[in-house]
Parts: C-alpha cells; sequence; structure tokens
C-alpha cells in the first residue's frame, strides 16, 4: 500500500511550481497505478492555455472560484467546489481562476515526474525505459 502527505511533497521533487500553477504530484507512473494524482493550486486572477493531446485528464475542483474556456468554441463552464470536468476529447481549453483554485487532477496516461506545459500547453508522452 501506498500511503503519502501532501505537505511532504512541498520543496520535493513532486512539487511543480509555475507562475500560473503549482502542482504537487501524489502518485507518479513509477507508482504503478496507471494514473497520476496531483494537488494543484491555480493562482489567482491566470488564465491558463491547456492542450493535453497525449493525456486525459479529469480535474475536481475542491476550493475556489474559475471557469473553463473550450476551445474553439468558446463554451464556458463554471468552475466551483464540487465540479468536476473531465477532457475526455483532449479538449483544448483556458482554464481562468477568479480566486486562488485548489484542484485535484488524474491523468492517464500517468506523467512521469517534472512536466511541465510546452508553448501550445501541452505535455510530451514520456516512454520510461524499463529498469535493468
Ligand atoms: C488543471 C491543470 O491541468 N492544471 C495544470 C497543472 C496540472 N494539473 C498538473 O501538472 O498537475
Amino acid at each position: 500500500m501506498i500511503v503519502r502527505q501532501l505537505d511532504e511533497l512541498t520543496g520535493s521533487p513532486q512539487e511543480v511550481v509555475t507562475p500560473n500553477w503549482t502542482s504537487r504530484r501524489l502518485l507518479l507512473k513509477r507508482d504503478g497505478m496507471g494514473f497520476s494524482m496531483h494537488e494543484t493550486i491555480i493562482q489567482p486572477g491566470t488564465r491558463t492555455h491547456i492542450w493535453y493531446k497525449n493525456h486525459l485528464e479529469a480535474v475536481l475542483c475542491i476550493e475556489g472560484e474559475g471557469e473553463v474556456e473550450v476551445l474553439p468554441e468558446g463554451r464556458i463552464y463554471p468552475i466551483t467546489p464540487g465540479v468536476l470536468y473531465a477532457l475526455d476529447r483532449h479538449d483544448r481549453h483556458y482554464l481562468c481562476a477568479r480566486t486562488r483554485m485548489r484542484l485535484v487532477c488524474v491523468f492517464n496516461p500517468p506523467l512521469t515526474g517534472r512536466e511541465v506545459h510546452d508553448d501550445e500547453g501541452v505535455y510530451p508522452l514520456v516512454e520510461e525505459q524499463p529498469a535493468g
């Protein structure tokens, strides 16, 4: 069994800090669960372009308020505590935070570690070499 405490990840390699968001990655590919699970804090007043071409992501809002704008058509979904959105079509979108948002995010395939968005808001698909 794996048991982890979020606070233990602060300042560790499993915490990734960017100008718009900070992600503490509780479960990664190496944990063998088939998905990764992260707590992500979105900075208030930010608008982040995201396009996970290589991953599916589900996001549950725990705290804060904002919205997701689906591209290119511009459909807008308000995000408040208790709302989940799932990018089941690799949907390109803007994530806008009106206040500080606290999210729980799950990725399939799992992230491997310290991925950050590229210019298009994409994470690369990282194939790890088997050990040995
Ligand atoms: C909601 C979202 O995708 N935010 C960007 C960071 C991502 N959740 C991550 O890498 O943990």
